[in-house]
């Protein structure tokens, strides 16, 4: 945790009563963490940098790549262990947050996570986050793959090849400038993939409510599953949409999302 070892955690002063923002960030390159912090509960209030309605919890499964920004009071004086356990695994990274009356103590047994967890499922954007406007394009995106032979695909098809068949352009996502577009993910792989669009955020719909569907920029797709993002075109270019386990998408697990500047749509402006 921020470079530290377990053996010499990462450690944080603070004044007994502080109020904390703390950005929850996974660097990793294929792990997801959950991650509590002993004695202290948090809410939730940005995801990626985009504001939800404020929620509690005792954990947070944060995904390759994705950042979530959450709120720690800490009322009494102690010591008090922060844990980054990695999902699928039995280990785990610590840190400390201690008040300056109080020594710095370890706890290095993986907590049992018996509180309420915040993932993905659980956000809804502060604000509404719709765009008033039809969806103009639907594509569905296969994510399948093998453990053993160690392929990650989406729609069949390996970045950079091309791909084979008789529709060599779906190497590409190819949309238009200024559409409403929903990218809808169907895991049939035996993994969970954090899928990643460069140059947008998008919402992730399927909550409870989707005017306020959560604003990201990362979103794991459990396995088994099925989860759909919708972003507004306006930002053209050929973008990287891929998953952002590194090992995934260095086999090919990508199909970039492509389109150019619509003249109408400049003159238009
Ligand atoms: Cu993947």
């Amino acid at each position: 945790m921020n470079g530290q070892p377990n053996s010499k955690p990462w450690t944080l002063t603070v004044k007994k009563g502080s109020r904390l923002r703390l950005r929850l960030i996974n660097s990793s390159g294929s792990t997801f963490f959950r991650i509590s912090i002993d004695g202290l509960k948090f809410s939730v209030i940005e995801v990626d940098g985009n504001r939800v309605k404020p929620i509690e919890g005792q954990n947070v499964i944060v995904p390759t790549s994705a950042r979530y920004d959450v709120l720690v009071d800490v009322p009494d004086s102690g010591s008090y262990t922060i844990h980054a356990a990695a999902l699928g695994d039995d280990k785990q990274c610590l840190g400390v947050i201690h008040t300056d009356d109080a020594q710095v103590t370890v706890n290095d047994k993986r907590p049992t996570f018996d509180g309420v967890t915040v993932d993905f499922r659980s956000l809804q954007a502060l604000n509404p986050s719709g765009f008033g406007r039809k969806v103009d394009r639907v594509y569905d995106v296969l994510l399948s793959g093998k453990m053993k032979k160690y392929e990650w695909m989406m729609n069949n098809h390996y970045w950079p090849e091309p791909f084979a068949g008789p529709h060599p352009e779906k190497t590409y996502l190819d949309i238009q400038q200024g559409e409403v577009v929903q990218l809808r993910m169907i895991n049939r792989s035996p993994m969970s993939h954090p899928m990643h669009l460069h140059g947008h955020t998008f919402r992730v719909l399927g909550s409870a409510d989707d005017d306020f569907a959560p604003i990201m920029d990362t979103v794991w797709v459990p396995k088994g599953e099925t989860v759909t993002i919708e972003f507004l075109a306006n930002n053209p270019g050929m973008w990287a949409y891929h998953c952002h386990n590194i090992w995934h998408l260095a086999v090919g697990m990508m199909q970039p999302v492509r389109y150019v500047v619509d003249e109408r749509e400049l003159l238009r402006q």
